[in-house]
């Protein structure tokens, strides 16, 4: 038998969204193990909002719903599930958005602090100045171009004819129409596009992002990119746990939000994310909401045995 607590949180964020709104799910075993995890669908990137999540959430720990579950529930409960969650040390790539004299301001600061890699937001950039920054920056910061489908096909590759091959990592989302993706020999990932109802083929893909509030992790032989969506700690500290040892992660959203949730914070050392041995909120930042027994299992004994 596992209790469970549910916490929200609204705490401010440096974005266009100005708060993050959230909810901290605790499950305690009865020999007292407890396990956190996030549920915090992000505005205007998931379908469900905050509230509907939050509804979800409680129906199922009331064992009142077996249906499938939000991607933001989903990641939540499967997080709060492992209560033996181990620190861990993962490289993370750095976050540059904003005008181009910011992102390049940006981007030296992260050289000197030893990120070597980063994914650059380009689609309210001219292509002038993404030639340039790639110019600049590469071979000390290798660029990961997240274009969120701002390009036709045809300025797609009038941008990539422009850049030496090896200069940047890929295109991320380049197109605004994915279906073209098979005309645009280039390294690519697939990010927006894995959450359609039909994925594309995409020949010259050569990496997945998984953000695993938004859309379950897929069980995949892709290099697979884990980042975040602008979660707190608690969120964070799964996604690092999820991602391969040696692929950057992207979590450096850390730096936007305007608030700490952890008693003991996530330590972010030059490019290196350590996160702390034992993840527990600061109870007197959350608002305490339901609480009660689990009673999901009543349904799906198995349901969150296998780990993603
Ligand atoms: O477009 O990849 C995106 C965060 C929230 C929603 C969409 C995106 C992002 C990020 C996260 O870019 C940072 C990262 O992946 O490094
Ligand atoms: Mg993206």
């Amino acid at each position: 038998m596992k209790e469970y607590a549910l916490y929200t949180y609204d705490i401010p964020i440096k974005t266009a969204i100005k708060r993050r709104v959230g909810t901290l799910l605790r499950l305690t075993t009865q020999n007292g193990q407890t396990g956190w995890g996030e549920i915090a669908p992000l505005p205007g990137w998931s379908q469900e909002s905050h509230k509907e999540a939050h509804t979800q959430l409680v129906a199922y720990l009331e064992g009142k719903t077996s249906g499938p579950l939000y991607p933001s529930v989903s990641f939540g409960l499967i997080a709060a599930h492992k209560p033996t969650l181990k620190s861990v040390s993962r490289p993370v790539s750095g976050l540059l958005t904003g005008s181009y004299c910011q992102i390049l301001q940006d981007a030296e600061k992260m050289i000197q602090d030893g990120f070597t890699v980063a994914k650059c937001k380009v689609s309210s950039l001219c292509f002038t100045e993404i030639v340039q920054l790639v110019e600049k920056l590469h071979p000390h910061l290798l660029l990961k171009l997240d274009a969120n489908r701002a390009w036709d096909l045809k300025e797609a590759l009038h941008l990539a004819k422009k850049l030496p091959l090896k200069s940047y990592d890929y295109f991320e989302e380049p197109l605004k129409d994915s279906r073209e993706l098979s005309c645009f020999p280039y390294p690519t990932a697939l990010d927006e596009s894995l959450r359609e109802k039909n994925p594309p083929d995409t020949p010259h893909c050569v990496a997945h992002i998984i953000k695993p509030t938004l859309q379950k992790p897929p069980k995949t032989l892709f290099r697979t990119v884990y980042s975040s969506s602008f979660e707190t700690g608690i969120g964070l500290a799964h996604i690092a746990a999820l991602s391969a040892e040696e692929e950057p992660v992207g979590l450096d959203t850390y730096r936007f939000l305007g608030e700490e949730l952890l008693e003991e914070p996530l330590l972010f050392k030059g490019a290196t994310l350590y996160t702390p041995p034992e993840l527990r909120p600061n109870l007197s930042k959350l608002k305490r909401c339901e609480y009660g027994v689990d009673r999901s299992s009543l349904f799906h004994s198995n349901r969150y045995s296998c780990t993603p």
